[in-house]
């Protein structure tokens, strides 16, 4: 190992991981970060369902950014930021149609905002970078829900520090059920078989505080990685058949999930909702601000690993001293599972198909290109005075998205939309893109069609974002803002002074 860089930690576990189940063993192996795989594994902590207060379809939720201390790591606390608790936040559960309200108060010393992604949702109720919640204050945004089942998650969106919140905790899950949702045979019982699954990585300072210094070119990539707020957890299943929400809450981290066996599961939905037709996999690559669910079969009393493992060709990035390591290769465990008792109930055969297939009517859409390179998406950095794209239709659009960087990995998330990937070209790298989407990965040199189809909320005063979801990309400025408004109409001058509308960086024109 003396030849061997900083990559030593992860790309070492992970070849000890595959042979011995246990915490004890990575400890001895890591010399970087021991503390994270430290102790005897934990129980998987649930984070707290939250229906709301409900009145027939009207919810009520509040949300209190706050400060404490989280046992991220076994034997040492750390400070963190959390929604209605110290880490994390709890997993709001709404239905379609219905009608939200929220009250988020920010009880922290910093001014942040909340982000509902993946949710359709008028622009200004969105909590972009253009709602700043100030200490001590209360924003309420109130929406109807539009979306079909599906996991969501929030969190902040504060201009330039989205990754320092969130890394610092604040994080949550949405379900959205719909009536299609509630009828399917899958496991549905919150915490029970339906597990909810955030995955983090951190670093760690001696005193157990998060190492909160950005790496050059890398910010807050992690060498520690945590499932639901803590490392080395543990699901003690009671259950045959269990369904993981899989949410990847990292800052900069892309995920390569399989088991240690290399078992199939099933993917059943993807960002934006149910897949039509459940899909085999042994393994499925998840990049930040990505969520998947996924259903595995366990033998009782069996003990199996969700892993991350390295990703072939390190997905697409070149693996040389000249290139940040964004820890492609790495391999790693992310939860450990037993299998339920003798007597659990055997399952039968999971639905094929989930729902009625649907597919974007995109003749005669407009079609838009964006060029990501570095910090910057057409050449140009994040200016909350400048509207990059004008959407002045309710029709769907072709987006066409290239990673410009032939060494790094970017990826590419669209608020108020959900999108299918028409094509997928310029890698060699095969990604799961089934399914409607709403941020999809883009190894070094790939180019992504995408048929997006956006929620109609006419507003000429608000506007969405597009961004990396890399998030030290985002607040490094590889963000752009659209509007969407009536036909003919101009966006409004009022996203602060200087404002200049409507620079059509998005380059539109018919095909
Ligand atoms: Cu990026």
């Amino acid at each position: 190992m003396a030849a061997v860089d900083r990559r030593t930690f992860f790309k070492g576990a992970g070849a000890v991981a595959a042979a011995v189940v246990g915490a004890q063993v990575l400890t001895a192996c890591s010399s970087e970060s021991v503390r994270g795989y430290g102790g005897e594994p934990r129980a998987l902590p649930i984070p707290p369902a939250d229906l709301g207060s409900r009145e027939g379809t009207s919810v009520h939720f509040a949300l209190d950014a706050q400060t404490g201390e989280s046992q991220i790591l076994p034997d040492v606390t750390t400070e963190t930021w959390g929604f209605n608790g110290t880490h994390l936040g709890p997993t709001l559960v709404m239905k379609k149609g219905d009608d939200v309200h929220i009250d988020v108060t920010n009880n922290l010393d910093d001014m942040t905002t909340v982000h509902w992604h993946g949710m359709k949702l008028p622009a200004i109720a969105d909590g972009g970078p253009h709602s700043p919640i100030e200490p001590g204050q209360t924003w309420s945004p109130t929406w109807t829900v539009a979306n079909d089942a599906a996991t969501l998650w929030y969190h902040p969106h504060t201009h330039g520090l989205t990754g320092l919140h969130a890394y610092r905790g604040l994080a949550g899950m949405i379900i959205v059920e719909d009536e299609v949702s509630e009828a399917l045979d899958l496991p549905q019982e919150y915490g029970v078989d339906d597990i909810p699954l955030v995955l983090m990585d951190h670093r760690f300072l001696d005193d157990g505080s998060l190492d909160e210094e950005d790496l050059p070119d890398l910010g807050l990539l992690g060498d520690t990685p945590t499932a639901n707020g803590i490392t080395n957890a543990h699901f003690d299943a009671t259950t045959t058949r269990v369904r993981f929400r899989v949410l990847n809450g990292s800052n900069m981290r892309f995920y390569n999930l399989a088991f240690s066996d290399e078992r199939t599961f099933q993917v059943i939905a993807s960002d934006a909702g149910f897949l039509d037709q459940t899909a085999d996999r042994t393994t499925l690559a998840i990049g930040p601000g990505e969520r998947w669910e996924i259903v595995v079969d366990l033998e009782p009393g069996e003990d199996v690993t969700l892993e991350s493992v390295g990703f072939k060709n390190n997905y697409g990035v070149p693996d040389d001293e000249f290139v940040p390591d964004f820890g492609m290769g790495d391999s790693f465990q992310l939860l450990t599972i037993t299998g339920p008792a003798e007597d659990a109930a055997q399952t039968s055969a999971l639905p094929g198909v989930l729902v009625k297939s649907s597919e974007p009517d995109t003749i005669d859409a407009p079609e838009r290109t964006f060029i990501m390179n570095t910090f910057s998406i057409n050449d140009l950095q994040m200016d909350m005075q400048r509207v990059d794209v004008v959407i002045d239709h309710d029709q769907p659009e072709v987006w066409v998205v290239t990673n410009d960087n032939s060494d790094w990995p970017h990826n590419f998330h669209v608020h108020d939309a959900r999108f299918k990937v028409l094509k997928f070209e310029g890698t060699d790298v095969e990604l799961f893109n089934d399914g409607w989407k709403d941020t999809v990965g883009l190894p070094p040199g790939a180019t992504a069609t995408l048929a997006v189809e956006f929620g109609h909320y006419p507003d000429p005063q608000w506007p969405y974002m597009y961004h990396c979801h890399m998030l030290y990309h985002e607040d490094q400025g590889m963000m752009g803002q659209f509007v969407i408004v009536n036909p003919g109409e101009e966006p409004a001058a009022v996203l602060g002074a200087g404002a200049s509308s409507g620079s059509m960086a998005g380059g539109e024109h018919e095909h």
